[in-house]
């Protein structure tokens, strides 16, 4: 048996209940089997793979609070710090209640090569709860928050693992956590990531992660001799990184005609306001048929159902296993140009091999999603220098990065005789600077 197919069954079988885990595994190894068998001896020898695959550590702990009735609640929190070769642990927090350690782990994994794309120094980590922030009062937000930060506050650092947003994780309990932990610790440093502007935090962040997703888009569409202005855009999602994918779509002249929540989705043929959205969702955190009873040229469905929709462009930007074979295959016959994936492995693996095979651009996470965590590293810069940057200033670094990032894949699928594959090219560029690092840093 092959070394890859060898650490591929290990995980299975030493994680089991853990599918998401073995799948984000199994994308990333199988895909670095062009590289892997080139070194086998030597990779094996130092059990690379093993040390790539397990954790360096995973915390798991109780978190207890009160809620508005004087009921205690309890959830259990997660940290999971995946590698630190090339920085310390950064990733972010799912409060979400279908979090579980497979779903940390996979997100964790991702994290260490989509942090490595970044070229910036950051090591690779994720954390979260099964807490449900929907429905609850500020009041047992907060509660939750505290609570969770008084446990996890022993394990982090500015220097030593940042943790950040991500589903049901905003500014709000973010802020919360941050005040918990300087209480805790008696330090104002940057612990925390996605912070408000006046306590620390970047201009940009807010807009980072679907910006991002745009500019690698457009820098892809451009080397493949097309524009943005005048495409149709599908989009899934209707959180942070699809509020400002849709934004900055439009703003690049594309239009686009969907978006989704937990439990349906819009098609507004006029372009979606994301004014509108921004207020339904940011400000009022209500459902998508608010957006629809209040925009005529919107219709609202049940479900799910955005990848329907004849689209130039796809942006999958809510979750993971949310673009399913069947999605794929209404999205080629449709004429589908490109896919990027706004959100964490959104695609299964048979829907992004059946892309790629029919000629769909397709750009992984780990690369199209990487603005996000890139500009947390430009906050955590910001805040070690105590300094603050404009926005233009944040925004054109960020634009930068992404401009690299898609080069820097592309590249690497060619080198490795993969044009066009980047699958491939994302996973192979992340895995050489984290492995360059292991190996410099000895048996650790
Ligand atoms: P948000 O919580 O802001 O938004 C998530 C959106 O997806 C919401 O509209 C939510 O619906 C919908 N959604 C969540 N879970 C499900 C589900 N199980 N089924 C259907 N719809 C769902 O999260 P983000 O926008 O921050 O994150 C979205 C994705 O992007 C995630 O995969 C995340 O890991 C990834 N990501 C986030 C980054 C960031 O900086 N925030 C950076 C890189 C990746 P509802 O409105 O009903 O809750
Ligand atoms: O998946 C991700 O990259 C994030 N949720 C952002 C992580 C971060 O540290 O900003």
């Amino acid at each position: 048996m092959s070394y890859v197919d060898e650490v591929i069954a290990q995980v299975i079988e030493k994680n089991p209940s853990q599918p998401e885990f073995h799948q984000a595994v199994k994308e990333v190894l199988d895909s670095l089997r062009l590289v892997i068998d080139q070194n086998e001896d030597a990779y094996r020898k130092d059990a690379l793979l093993e040390r790539l695959v397990n954790p360096e550590r995973q915390l798991i702990f109780r978190v207890p609070w009160v809620d508005d009735k004087g009921q205690v609640q309890v959830n259990t929190g997660y940290r999971v710090q995946f590698n630190s070769a090339i920085g310390p642990y950064k990733g972010g927090l799912r409060l979400h209640p279908s979090v579980n350690l497979g779903i940390i782990k996979f997100l964790g994994f991702e994290q260490v090569f989509k942090n490595s794309l970044t070229g910036l120094p950051i090591g690779g980590g994720k954390g979260g709860s099964d807490f449900d922030p929907k429905g609850k009062s500020d009041r047992e937000v907060m509660a939750f928050c505290q609570s969770f930060m008084t446990e996890l506050s022993k394990y982090i650092g500015a220097d030593t693992d940042v943790p950040a947003g991500d589903i049901g994780t905003g500014a709000r309990e973010i802020g919360y956590m941050f005040g918990q932990y300087k209480r805790l610790q008696n330090r104002y440093e940057g612990v925390l990531t996605g912070k408000g502007l006046s306590y620390g935090g970047s201009l940009a962040r807010t807009e980072a992660t679907g910006y991002g997703l745009l500019y690698l888009v457009q820098e892809m569409m451009k080397c493949h001799g097309e524009e943005m202005t005048g495409k149709t855009v599908v989009v899934s999602g209707a959180g942070n990184v699809a509020i400002y994918a849709i934004q900055k779509a439009q703003q690049m002249g594309a239009k686009v005609v969907t978006c989704s929540d937990s439990t349906g989705w819009i098609y507004d043929p006029e372009g979606i306001d994301v004014e509108l959205l921004q207020e339904v969702k940011e400000v009022k955190r209500a459902r998508l048929t608010e957006y629809a009873a209040a925009r005529e040229s919107a219709v609202y469905h049940e479900g799910r159902g955005v990848w329907a929709i004849p689209c130039d462009i796809a942006l999958p930007c809510a979750t993971q296993n949310e673009l399913l074979i069947d999605d794929a295959k209404q999205l080629v016959a449709n004429g589908c140009k490109a896919v990027a994936e706004g959100a964490n492995m959104p695609t299964t693996l048979d829907a992004t091999e059946y892309l790629q095979t029919n000629g769909v651009l397709f750009v992984p996470g780990k690369a199209s999603n990487a603005g996000g965590v890139a500009t947390s590293a430009l906050e955590m810069t910001q805040n070690s220098e105590r300094l603050s940057w404009s926005f233009e200033e944040v925004d054109s670094k960020l634009q930068n990065i992404m401009i690299n990032i898609y080069h820097n894949i592309d590249n690497a699928a060619k080198k490795y005789g993969k044009e066009g594959n980047y699958v491939v090219g994302a996973n192979i560029a992340g895995f050489e600077k984290v492995v360059s690092a292991m190996n410099a840093q000895g048996i650790v």
